[in-house]
């Protein structure tokens, strides 16, 4: 059965606007944020098999949560929901850009330079560390209506990236910080247990 222009144009409509919620902060944001010393944060995310509108609903109530901490990214073990999915959005204050969402995101290949990025964490609020990556990386992932998408990233994309992809391997930025006494003393001035941190190398 033909369907009506109007249906197409909904449809047309649902596809482009995807998972767009208002760039607002909310008095009441759909998820609390789990915090450094939370086990919630460190149990690996599982894929996601299918596609729906479950998962749309997901990232809008995400992204309703990473507006309203002030968030550039957010990842869903932060919201204690042990899924492959993560969303960004570098430009919060532009109401016309769309946000992503990645979906069983997976890192193809690092290029060979490295930066140091001064990183922030929502669950770590108050910390504030230099953290070493790669500075450009290849992403593929499913999108917010599970076509497949390969990216390469740089600057604070490839950033971001790289820091909600260790979110859904329960790894926190505060694991990967080589100066310990700045670590020490910035997890200690926030009232957090040194004990939570899981030193990468
Ligand atoms: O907790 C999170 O995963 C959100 C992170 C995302 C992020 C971390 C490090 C570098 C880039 C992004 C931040 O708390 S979002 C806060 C923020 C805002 C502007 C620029 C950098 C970080
Ligand atoms: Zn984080």
């Amino acid at each position: 059965m033909a369907r009506s222009f109007a249906q197409m144009a909904r449809t047309a409509e649902q596809v482009n606007r995807g998972v767009q919620v208002p760039k607002v902060a909310m008095d009441n944001p759909p998820f609390p944020i789990h915090k450094l010393g939370d086990q919630v944060l460190r149990k690996p995310a599982k894929r996601i098999s299918k596609v729906d509108e479950s998962v749309r609903e997901l990232a809008r109530a995400m992204l309703r949560t990473m507006y309203s901490a002030k968030g550039i990214g957010l990842a869903a073990p932060q919201v204690g929901v042990h899924k492959q999915l993560l969303v960004i959005d570098l430009e919060p204050d532009n109401e016309a850009a769309a946000p992503m969402v990645l979906i069983n995101p997976e890192i193809t290949s690092f290029g060979a330079a490295i930066d140091t990025y001064e990183e922030g964490c929502l669950s770590i609020p108050g910390v504030y560390l230099d953290v070493v990556r790669p500075s450009v990386v290849e992403v593929t992932f499913r999108d917010e209506m599970g076509r497949p998408q390969k990216l390469q990233a740089d600057g604070l994309l490839a950033r971001c990236i790289q820091h909600e992809m260790d979110h859904l391997n329960g790894v926190l930025f505060v694991d990967r910080v080589s100066d310990e006494l700045s670590l020490n003393e910035e997890l200690k001035e926030q009232g957090f247990d040194r004990a939570a941190v899981r030193t990468i190398r």
